[in-house]
């Protein structure tokens, strides 16, 4: 019994060795020290051993079942530790790897556009206001003073959604909801999308203006060209001029178109100019002083307050600012265009 106790041991702590996995090592325990296990059949057999030689194959037996725990327990640790490098080595992160080409987005001119000039009037005062881009006929056009047959509605090829109701075809249909709305003053900037029935190189029937308003008592004419230089030479340069020419818009009275001086030329218009065409000025908005007519529908008193209005193309300032030559390319979404900003 002592020869099978000896082989049975001997084999044991080899398998225990030999054992590549925490499952196979318990499958050896399972088979040397398990209830049905090697060391249990051998022990059956004491039985038949005389009773003096018992003890002595008991303490033998006790021994070999501590030599292979000892040595299960030490394999185990060396197995689980070796099962926490593969683990550690799997999931560290090589950062010598290169990296995989990622396309990241950017802003649309428009909209960088549209915050910048937001921004500019922002360090005036001017809060951001914004109406809805369906519109009442009513304060699209005749609460600013454009009637059913007035003239002024064929300068805008309106898109009409139903009866009294239009897609807006300028931001003024907001100065009047913030007439209506507000105690004056008022100042206040509206961006937002307008719609026209107009298509070409420099005009889509979808586009952006800014519309500005600033009514308080005391508003004069100097004012808004003051405001407008400044806002002029912070988006185009310092060197910037602008100057006003009179034109004519039903909702302000004297009205004007305002130009900023090519930033391209500088000071000296030069005859092959392609910004501005030998003229040395670029068109960027319109403007004036609000019309008393605005007021009284309003519900202001025109004695007691006046203002000025200006409204902007954005994409047509967008174009300037980044030498954009076709309008139409802004609403292709090809990103070889939109990759440049
Ligand atoms: C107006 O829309 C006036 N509401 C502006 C205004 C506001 C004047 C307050 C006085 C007081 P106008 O139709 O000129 O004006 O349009 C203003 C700007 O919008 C133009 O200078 C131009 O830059 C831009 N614009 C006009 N039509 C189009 C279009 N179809 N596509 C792109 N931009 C356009």
């Amino acid at each position: 019994m002592l020869d099978q106790l000896e082989a049975l041991g001997g084999k044991a702590l080899n398998e225990v060795q030999a054992a590549t996995s925490l499952d196979s090592l318990e499958q050896v325990r399972i088979s040397v020290l398990g209830k049905k296990g090697g060391l249990s059949e051998v022990l059956k057999g004491l039985g038949s051993v005389p009773a003096t030689e018992r003890p002595k194959i008991g303490a033998v037996a006790n021994e070999w079942k501590r030599k292979i725990e000892e040595a299960m327990a030490l394999k185990k640790a060396s197995l689980e530790g070796a099962a926490l490098d593969q683990e550690i080595r799997s999931q560290r992160i090589d950062i010598t790897l290169p990296s995989r080409f990622s396309h990241r987005g950017a802003l649309h001119p428009i909209t960088t556009t549209t915050r910048k000039i937001a921004e500019v009037f922002g360090r005036l005062g001017f809060d951001v206001m914004t109406g809805p881009e369906a519109e009442t006929d009513f304060l699209n056009f005749e609460a600013v003073n454009i009637p059913k047959d007035h003239p002024a509605r064929d300068m805008q090829d309106t898109f009409f959604l139903g009866p009294g109701v239009v897609l807006r075809t300028h931001t003024s249909a907001v100065q009047m909801r913030a007439l209506r709305s507000r105690e004056w003053p008022v100042r206040i900037l509206c961006p937002g999308a307008v719609y026209r029935c107009d298509q070409d190189a420099t005009h889509s029937p979808m586009f952006h203006q800014v519309e500005g308003l600033w009514v308080d008592r005391h508003v004069k004419m100097s004012d808004l060209k003051g405001v407008l230089e400044f806002f002029a030479r912070e988006l185009f340069g310092a060197e910037t001029r602008i100057r006003l020419r009179p034109s004519y818009f039903p909702f302000v009275e004297p009205g004007a178109e305002v130009d900023v001086s090519c930033f391209q030329c500088g000071t000296s218009p030069k005859h092959e100019c392609r910004v501005c065409k030998g003229t040395g000025w670029l068109e960027i908005l319109g403007a004036g002083m609000v019309h008393p007519k605005l007021f009284e529908v309003a519900g202001y008193d025109p004695r007691e307050v006046t203002g000025f209005a200006f409204g902007m193309g954005v994409e047509r300032i967008a174009m300037l600012l980044h030498r954009i030559p076709d309008l139409r390319l802004m609403f292709q979404g090809d990103v070889r265009f939109l990759g440049q900003f």
